[in-house]
């Protein structure tokens, strides 16, 4: 069932469409994540794919539902199977379902959740998510763990800025701010307690195709 409730209003970043709620989780909503994210890599295994370049990600990366994300020698795309085990991605956690239902303001359900792991160094560069077929529907983000420098900027020319995404905080990223630049500058090591060894997680819930 939707057992999420309605969200306060989000705070401002300056950016159409980009909204963000600090803290939107409580601490044992989190604990639940982490504990799907645990079972979902038992089955499909954080790796660390590489640029079509060649070049590995120091993000490594695993997906729940029925598309997930990879990157390769070929290219960035959605595919049904994990590229090490060659089985599907394990079905999106009924929570997560739920908590885009309560946000994302969009008649479709997500089919793709790109889990990302990041320890104290890994980064990831300014870029734009451009391999969903509609860009009309938003994408959501769920922070977990160590806070992360999150820089953003708009899709065309203009200045970028950051925001802290701690653990807990969701946002949404629809409307114009949906093809915006982003990335992650660095980990702010040691600042969460929700994973026992550090790091931080990140869920990305997109509709893919
Ligand atoms: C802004 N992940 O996986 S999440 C990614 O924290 C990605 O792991 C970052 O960028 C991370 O592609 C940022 C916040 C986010 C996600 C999607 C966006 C920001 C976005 C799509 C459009 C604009
Ligand atoms: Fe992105």
């Amino acid at each position: 069932m939707a057992d999420f409730p309605s969200p306060p209003a989000p705070v401002p970043t300056g950016l159409d469409g980009f909204l963000l709620w600090p803290e939107l989780l409580t601490l044992e909503q989190q604990k639940q994540i982490v504990d799907h994210v645990r079972q979902a890599v038992r089955l499909a295994p954080l790796y660390r794919p590489v640029t079509p370049g060649g070049r590995p990600f120091s993000v490594r990366m695993s997906n729940w539902g029925p598309l997930g994300w990879v990157s390769d020698k070929n290219g960035y795309r959605y595919q049904p199977l994990h590229p090490q085990t060659n089985q599907p991605w394990p079905p999106l956690p009924a929570l997560l379902l739920d908590i885009w239902r309560a946000t994302a303001n969009h008649p479709r359900l997500p089919d793709a959740c790109l889990i990302n792991f990041y320890d104290a160094e890994a980064r990831m560069g300014l870029h734009q998510d451009k391999d969903e077929a509609d860009f009309s529907a938003p994408v959501l983000s769920i922070s977990l763990g160590d806070s992360a420098i999150f820089r953003y900027a708009p899709a065309g020319d203009g200045p970028s800025r950051t925001v802290k995404l701690s653990s807990g905080d969701v946002c949404v990223l629809g409307g114009k701010a949906r093809l915006a630049r982003h990335g992650i500058d660095r980990i702010l090591d040691g600042t969460s307690q929700l994973l026992p060894r550090g790091g931080r997680i990140n869920l990305t819930m997109r509709v893919a195709q």
